[in-house]
This record gives C-alpha cells, structure tokens and sequence, in this order.
C-alpha cells in the first residue's frame, strides 16, 4: 500500500474520482474495454446531442437498456468501503463519479457529484428551455421512455430526454468540483482510463495545489504518469484495504 499515504493526517480532505471500473465487479459493461459499450455502439450515434436530435429513438433505446441494467445490478465492496470512509473519516470525503448509475449511492454515499448525469432521471427539454445544467428540474425514471412519452410537468411529447451529459455537454457542478480539487489533501482516482476530459484533468488540477494523489486501476490509464502513486488490482479486493489504511492512519 503506498507509503504516500502516511502522509495523510485526520480532518484532511479528500476527493475521489470514480469512472466505470469501480463498478465493473457489480456486473455493468465499461466503456473502452474489448467488450465494453463502446464496441458495440458507435459514441457519436449514441452519446452526443446531434446523435438525439437525429434518432431520438435509437438513443432513447440505448438508455433504456442502461436503466434496466443498472436495476438489476448491486453496490461492490468498493463502493461500499466508500461509504465506509465517508461516515468514519475525520473530514471531508467528496466522490465525483463519472458513472450514471446509482451504485454509490446505494452503497450509502451522501456527499457525491454526478458529473455526467444519472441514468435514472431524465429532464424535458421544453420546459428547461433549451438550458442543459444541473439546476434543470429532473425527474426520477426507472421506466423505458419513448420519443412519445409526454412531459409529466407541460404534458408535451419530444422534449424528455435522458438526464446524461453527453460529448460537448458542459459536465454538472464544475464549479463545486475545482474548489474542492483546490483544497483537497489527497485525490484518488478509481477505475477510469483517462480518456475524457474534464475529468482527466483533475490529478493535475489537485496536484497544483499540493494535494497527493493515486491511481487505482487494473492497468495504467492514459494520465497515469500525473500520479504519485499507483494501485493496481480489481477496486472491489484494492479500496476496502486502501480505505482500511487511511481510517487508521
Ligand atoms: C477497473 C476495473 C476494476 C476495469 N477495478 N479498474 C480534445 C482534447 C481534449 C478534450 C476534448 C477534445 N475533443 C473533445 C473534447 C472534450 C470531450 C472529450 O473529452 N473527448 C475525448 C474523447 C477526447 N469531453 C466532453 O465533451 C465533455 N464536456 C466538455 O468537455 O465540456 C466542456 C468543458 C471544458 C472544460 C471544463 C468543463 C467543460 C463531456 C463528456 C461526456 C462523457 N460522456 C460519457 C457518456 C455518457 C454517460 C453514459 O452513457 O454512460 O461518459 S462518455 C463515457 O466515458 C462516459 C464515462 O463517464 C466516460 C469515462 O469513461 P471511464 O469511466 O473512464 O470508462 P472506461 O471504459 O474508459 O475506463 C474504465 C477503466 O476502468 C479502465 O481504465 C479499466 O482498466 C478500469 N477497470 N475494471 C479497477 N475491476
């Protein structure tokens, strides 16, 4: 376990990126692996605003998949000692998950940012009028939605869409996101490869500001050399121990 978190002293803040290696052992596809989503999917038919506007459907059917596979799915012991580090340490504990299922917090999280949405709300872009942020009014889904569905709020069809930040979205809260990254002692980043930014970023932005920071991952991700440090295992054996570690340190 790295010797770097010896450094780490109680009432010190923390900040945890997670991506969807952290819940590849509760059984929902990554993205980049060979058998990830993105292998069967073409992003820019999927997960981009031009792609909803062209066929709505095909991406309505996409998410609707993604909502019924999130349902059938439970918390791992990663997420779960998460939580465990939130309830027991002395200070603050912020998760930033890239994910857009519930998986955090069913394990019990409570202080955590939903970057790029939740598959399990979705918002009418009628009534936001065309805005596209967190403060949008959201809506708790756990059905199929159709192109035709209406609004529950104006009762007008076409405009639902699910609640996903989608390429060339601007992510939620990134103002709360760079404050914390700017005050925190130690950011961890469990199960993401790197690829998409503004997310990637965020080891260089914590590091400026002092901050120690680890990977944990199966494999180097493509800004693994922005770390001090490195964890390499499945998350669900690695952050129980790592958890274990910083609650007695
Ligand atoms: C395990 C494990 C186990 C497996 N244990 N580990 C050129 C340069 C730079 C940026 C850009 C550019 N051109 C365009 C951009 C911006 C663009 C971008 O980054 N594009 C790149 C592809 C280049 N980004 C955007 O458009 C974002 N918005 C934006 O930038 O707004 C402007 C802005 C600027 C500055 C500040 C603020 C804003 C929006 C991005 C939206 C991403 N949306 C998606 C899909 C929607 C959600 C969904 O359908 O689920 O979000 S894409 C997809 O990738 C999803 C994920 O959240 C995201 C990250 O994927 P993640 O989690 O890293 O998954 P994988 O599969 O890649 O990796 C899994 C990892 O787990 C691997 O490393 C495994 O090894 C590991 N692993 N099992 C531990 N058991």
């Amino acid at each position: 376990m790295s010797a770097l978190l010896n450094q780490i002293k109680a009432g010190q803040s923390i900040v945890i990126l997670t991506g969807a290696g952290i819940s590849a052992e509760s059984g929902l596809a990554t993205f980049r692996a060979s058998d990830g989503l993105w292998e069967n999917h073409r992003v820019e038919d999927v997960a981009t605003p031009e792609a909803f506007d062209r066929d709505p459907d095909l991406v309505q059917k996409f998410y609707n998949l993604r909502r019924k596979g999130v349902k059938d799915v439970i918390p791992n012991p990663a997420h779960e000692a998460l939580a465990k580090l939130e309830k027991h340490w002395d200070g603050e504990v912020l998760i930033v998950t890239q994910n857009i299922d519930d998986l955090h917090e069913r394990a019990g999280s409570k202080n955590l940012i939903h970057m790029h949405g939740e598959v399990l709300k979705i918002f009418c872009t009628k009534c936001a009028g065309g805005e596209m942020n967190e403060h949008v009014k959201k809506i708790e889904w756990h059905d199929d939605l159709f192109t035709n569905t209406p609004c529950p709020s104006c009762g007008e069809s076409g405009g639902l869409r699910p609640d996903i930040v989608w390429f060339g979205e601007m992510p939620y809260e990134m103002d709360r996101i760079y404050n914390a990254l700017a005050q925190c002692d130690l950011f961890i980043s469990i199960g993401t490869s790197g690829n998409v930014y503004p997310a990637a970023g965020f080891v260089q932005h914590a590091q400026m500001n002092g901050s120690v920071t680890l990977e944990c991952n199966l494999e180097p991700s493509n800004v693994s050399g922005a770390f001090h440090d490195h964890i390499t295992g499945p998350a669900g054996q690695t952050i129980p121990e790592l958890v274990n570690k910083i609650l007695t340190s």
